[in-house]
């Protein structure tokens, strides 16, 4: 009887013992899993390709940011954000370079990413003072500077930011500027709870090289209010503002300086490189990006060839700045007392988001300039997500922020914001009061939305009084749409003479309210990318699918009178003749090849297109092919999709033809 109990007792011991061995290895795959996500490899990670730009991929909404919420790292308690863990080695992070942090670490890495979205423990090694390359072009380098340029004040303000990210944001501007032409460094705390941002901070900044002045907001406001907290302390001639999280390079300050010199009307960006969110290395980016807004009024680079200002010294010259539609907003020096001429800020934007759009809106319709010095090279942490709260809602302050800066500064614009952006809708009006900043456009006799697009921004993706706005359906010959739209062009007196898009727009527009409410959203197909979970940026094959309005308008279309057919984010129907590393490239990516495809606008013959109002047919104006839809096999799934292509046209084919359907944007 004893012994079939005590050969059960082994058993369990057995049984427990795997269980507890299985878990154990089961703990230790998931750190390795962890540790290879995260690349730390400095073969690998350094030189970097060309850095991605966080601002150039979609999101899905209009909320910019998101909170990472608890993972598998457990909770963070009080000490841990608490503690100051900065323990700089010798060159690490030398000349910019990567950080790794050895594989006993790796846990503790990714449990304290999360309190600031980027590798603390990286930065924790880097002495405050690492070196930099000097980023500068030749030109940059040669480039003289009088010595009577205006001095500055720098206002970097935080809120949880990190002691070692922080300090070196400050170390960086201290070493790098000549000494003459720093006033001051002016902080300011937004309500931070971290214990050594207190009394800590405070006696660092004492035996500072450079008078440093720390001002504390009494409560949690963002980054508007605290800017001007800091800017009202400021008594330099400029003020220069700074994330909290940034590294100056070699010769950042003097091209800002001069240029404001030049003239005081100019709001001077620098270049901004990229310090990695995952092991700190520092990559210089291209000088010449510039930015602007999509849609929903989120800034985004771009990089067409833009013209350069021209300064005191020649036109050809390599070191003067370019001008930009829109500021990113976190690093920009201005003349403070043009600064408070222009309207400092909007005071009651919240935490984040809206103020740059604001304030690019404003300083060119008002009479001044934004631009980007190419030989000022400035490092930014650029991060994926936010690590901080936000007071009142995220959606609500942004939405909030946003509507703020539409309907002060975009005219009719505003309502196609207010439309097309998630979170948004025209009762956002009644909820903020503009006041304030409306008497500040009219006292300051700003120019109207047009002419920013039309004069600052010609190559602008926004709907405007000349263009069409709305959905390319396919005209199947079935649908009530598809046939009542035929039936309207077919009917049209002298429809073969013009080929003219405008003639089409006029045509289209007076039967705009019947065609929107004919489209049947489960028959009718419209025009939109193969794929919605690419990056807009890059080339994606283009199909047809259901009409319904999609959060990302990823089937919505402006088309310009000369025949650009635009969307969202800088996107251009384009004809791509089919080269062998293009077919190549496209089959590994996408898996579905087509000559047609949705890609940057470059305003190249590629990208210009022709309607014929009697067959309904979108041809390419160079080659003369025809946008037809067509099946075709996916390489990697072996599924049939369809697929627009370019082909030879034939009025009878019913899968060339398109109609026109506008949809609203303005009141
Ligand atoms: O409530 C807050 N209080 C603050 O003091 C929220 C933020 N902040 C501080 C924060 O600590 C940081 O120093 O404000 C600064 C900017 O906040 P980030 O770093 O979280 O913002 P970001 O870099 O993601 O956002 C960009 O857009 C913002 C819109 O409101 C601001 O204009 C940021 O300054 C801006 N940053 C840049 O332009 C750097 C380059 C990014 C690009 C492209
Ligand atoms: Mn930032």
């Amino acid at each position: 009887m004893g012994l079939p109990f005590q050969k059960l007792k082994k058993l369990w011991l057995l049984y427990l013992f795997l269980l507890f061995f299985a878990f154990f290895m089961f703990a230790i795959s998931i750190n390795l899993y962890v540790a290879s996500i995260q690349n730390t490899d400095p073969q690998q990670s350094h030189p970097k390709p060309a850095p991605k730009r966080r601002s150039l991929w979609p999101r899905k909404n209009i909320v910019a940011h998101y909170i990472g919420k608890g993972d598998i790292f457990g909770n963070m308690t009080a000490d841990d954000y608490n503690i100051n863990q900065f323990k700089p080695i010798e060159n690490e992070g030398a000349d910019g370079r990567p950080v790794v942090v050895p594989p006993r670490d790796r846990f503790r890495m990714q449990r304290f990413f999360r309190l600031n979205s980027f590798n603390l423990l990286a930065s924790d090694r880097i002495p405050l003072n690492r070196t930099l390359k000097d980023y500068r072009t030749p030109e940059c380098r040669d480039r003289k500077y009088t010595k009577n340029l205006p001095n500055t004040s720098v206002i970097i303000v935080f809120h949880n930011e990190a002691w070692s990210v922080l300090l070196r944001t400050i170390t960086s501007v201290i070493n790098r500027s000549p000494k003459h032409l720093l006033k001051e460094i002016i902080l300011v705390d937004d309500a931070s709870d971290r214990t050594y941002l207190k009394r800590q901070l405070e006696s660092y900044i004492k035996v500072l090289a450079v008078p440093t002045r720390l001002y504390r907001m009494k409560e949690r406001s963002g980054l508007v209010p605290a800017r001007l907290m800091g800017a009202q302390h400021a008594r330099g001639d400029v003020l220069t503002f700074l994330d909290a999280h940034c590294e100056c390079s070699r010769g950042w300050l003097e091209p800002l300086l001069a240029r404001i010199r030049e003239s005081r009307q100019v709001v001077i960006c620098p270049v901004i490189d990229i310090i990695s969110d995952d092991n700190f290395s520092y990559t210089k980016t291209f000088e010449n990006h510039w930015g602007a807004f999509n849609w929903q009024l989120s800034f985004r680079w771009f990089s067409s060839e833009r013209k350069r200002s021209t300064t005191e010294s020649s036109v050809k010259d390599l070191t003067a700045p370019i001008a930009t539609p829109g500021m990113a907003g976190g690093l920009f020096a201005i003349d403070r007392k043009y600064f408070y001429e222009m309207g400092s800020y909007d005071s009651e934007m919240r935490v984040w988001g809206g103020e740059n759009v604001e304030m690019s809106f404003r300083i060119w319709q008002c009479g001044g300039r934004i631009e980007i010095s190419p030989c000022s090279h400035v490092g930014h942490v650029f991060r994926s997500s936010t690590p901080y709260t936000f007071p009142g809602g995220m959606s609500e302050v942004l939405t909030n922020n946003l509507a703020r800066a539409a309907s002060v500064w975009m005219d009719d614009w505003q309502y196609f914001v207010m439309l097309y952006t998630s979170g948004l809708t025209l009762g956002a009006k009644d909820k903020i009061n503009v006041t304030e900043r409306v008497a500040l456009r009219e006292k300051l006799k700003c120019k109207p939305f047009s002419w920013y697009l039309e004069h600052i921004w010609p190559e602008h993706f926004f709907p405007a009084p000349d263009r069409f706005f709305g959905k390319i359906i396919w005209l199947d010959g079935e649908t009530e749409c598809a046939q009542a739209y035929s039936r309207h062009m077919k009917n049209l007196p002298g429809r073969a003479l013009s080929r003219e898009w405008s003639r089409a727009f006029d045509e289209i527009d007076n039967k705009a309210a019947e065609f929107t409410s004919l489209i049947d959203l489960e028959r009718d197909k419209c025009l939109r990318p193969l794929r919605d979970d690419v990056p807009r940026s890059s080339l994606q094959p283009v199909t047809v699918g259901d009409c319904t309005s999609h959060a990302q308008t990823m089937d919505m279309f402006v088309i310009t009178p000369k025949g650009q057919i635009m969307t969202n984010d800088n996107v251009c129907l384009t004809y791509r003749p089919p080269k062998q590393g293009v077919i190549k490239l496209l089959k590994n990516r996408n898996a579905t090849t087509s000559n047609i495809m949705l890609t940057q606008c470059a305003s190249e013959p590629s990208q210009f297109w022709s309607y014929d109002m009697d067959t309904q047919q979108i041809s390419h104006r160079d080659t003369k092919l025809c946008l037809t839809l067509k099946s075709a096999t996916n390489t990697r799934s072996q599924k049939v999709e369809k697929v627009v292509l370019s082909m030879q046209c034939d009025f009878k084919d019913i899968t060339q033809k398109w109609g026109l359907i506008p949809l609203p944007w303005r009141l």
